[in-house]
């Protein structure tokens, strides 16, 4: 058994590793794209780069009526736009990036949050009824860590009480959930391709329609509502993508399926690594799913393990690994919302403990199989060390 200090001292990285990192395409393949663009001198505004991806990308991720856009938030903005959601209240989960709730704020809609299921991590459909009232237009849940949500109790809820469902799918690429496209569930997905996710454009997103009359209304809103040269049909916004993001977006699409080969086999190393030490929780694969190993998430229970998650959090910077606690701090803390009723800690029991312990490994397809295991090393050292009643400050000197 070893110390502290010395479990850093053996443990330490020698570079920085992040909790992801994107998989960069062949350099002179994006130049070939850029030549293509500088040749046509179209940069943006539904370019040629722009359809084909739109195209491709409809048909990687199963899916009929995809919309590209600039970032996912501005195309969860447009899906509430949409579906005329713009007053009264909407269901959510606290358990997610600050994006999710911030659409609801910026399209003048209350958040109402609902407690998170200690399975799936997601909406506790048990605990979505009590929460609705008259003033309830949708539910907006998300497909945390790319963990299908429980979409048929959602959809019967949603049905009999005549709601929306708006699923942010920001973590659900090339999910699928009993054969299915995990997009082909409620009135609206949306899709993030922010730097750090899976699939990248960089900055980009996409929004999944149901019909093409949806698709439509859609692309109008995405385009100042600009439905031609003379006619604006409604209050629209700049949602569209460029020809750069959609270059790299195609050069992405023949990468992601290697990309998802090489995470789950990280996945795999930390969940046979991890799964037996004391405190720890490793997330097990939900059935019926077909998972995207965007996120490697584990739980510290401290008393078992021996060290808080804030704890071996800083350990782990300690030794250049560069974990993430996602998603810590709930956003119902935060002090736009902390007022609301729904984001009382009491009514939120398993967000407010899930958010204590959460933290996220790296994963991504380049890291080291042997990095991998330093740090699966690195984590059951902390839980069989010496000095395990020791301050953490301490033992760091
Ligand atoms: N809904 C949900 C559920 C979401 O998670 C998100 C975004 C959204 C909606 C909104 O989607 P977008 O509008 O962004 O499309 C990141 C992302 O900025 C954010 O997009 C993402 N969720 C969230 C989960 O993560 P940060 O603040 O943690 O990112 P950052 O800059 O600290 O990056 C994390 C690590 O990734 C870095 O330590 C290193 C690596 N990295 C990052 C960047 C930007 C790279 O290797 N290369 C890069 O270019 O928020």
């Amino acid at each position: 058994m070893q110390d502290l200090a010395e479990i850093i001292r053996e443990h330490k990285l020698a570079v920085p590793v992040y909790v992801t990192q994107p998989v960069m395409p062949k350099l002179e393949g994006y130049v070939e794209h850029l030549a293509g663009i500088w040749e046509r001198k179209w940069l943006t505004n539904d370019g040629p780069l722009h359809q084909e991806f739109e195209r491709r990308l409809s048909e990687y991720v199963d899916a009929d009526h995809v919309s590209v856009f600039c970032n996912a938030t501005i195309a969860l903005m447009v899906a509430l736009e949409t579906l005329r959601i713009d007053s009264g209240e909407v269901i959510t989960t606290p358990f997610t990036f600050p994006a999710t709730s911030h659409v609801l704020y910026w399209n003048r809609v209350r958040p109402v949050f609902c407690d998170i299921d200690p399975v799936t991590m997601n909406l506790d459909p048990s605990k979505i009824e009590r929460l609705i009232s008259p003033e309830t237009k949708a539910i907006l849940p998300v497909h945390v860590y790319g963990r299908p949500c429980d979409v048929e109790t959602i959809q019967r809820i949603a049905e009999i009480h005549g709601l929306h469902v708006i699923y942010d799918a920001a973590h659900a690429f090339a999910v699928r959930h009993k054969g299915k496209s995990i997009l082909a569930y409620g009135d609206i997905s949306v899709l993030s391709f922010h730097a750090t996710k899976l699939f990248t454009t960089i900055e980009g997103g996409a929004l999944i329609s149901r019909t093409d009359v949806q698709r439509k209304r859609v692309n109008f809103l995405k385009n100042f509502g600009i439905a031609d040269e003379e006619t604006v049909v409604g209050p629209g916004i700049n949602g569209k993508m460029n020809e750069f993001q959609a270059a790299f977006g195609l050069m992405q699409l023949q990468l992601v399926d290697g990309e998802i080969h090489n995470r789950r086999e990280i996945a795999l190393i930390y969940r046979e690594a991890l799964r037996h030490v004391a405190g720890i929780t490793v997330l097990e694969e939900l059935p019926d799913t077909e998972s995207n190993y965007a996120y490697f998430p584990i739980l510290i229970e401290t008393e078992d393990f021996g060290m808080s998650r804030d704890d071996l959090f800083v350990v782990m910077r300690h030794c250049n690994v560069f974990a993430r606690k996602y998603f810590y701090p709930l956003i119902s803390h935060a002090s736009c919302y902390s007022a609301l009723p729904s984001a009382a800690a009491v009514k939120l029991p398993v967000a407010e403990r899930v958010a204590t312990q959460v933290i996220c490994l790296p994963i991504y397809g380049s890291l080291e199989h042997e990095t991998a295991r330093t740090i699966c090393r690195l984590i059951a050292a902390c839980a069989a060390r010496r000095d395990r009643h020791a301050a953490l400050a301490g033992t760091l000197c």
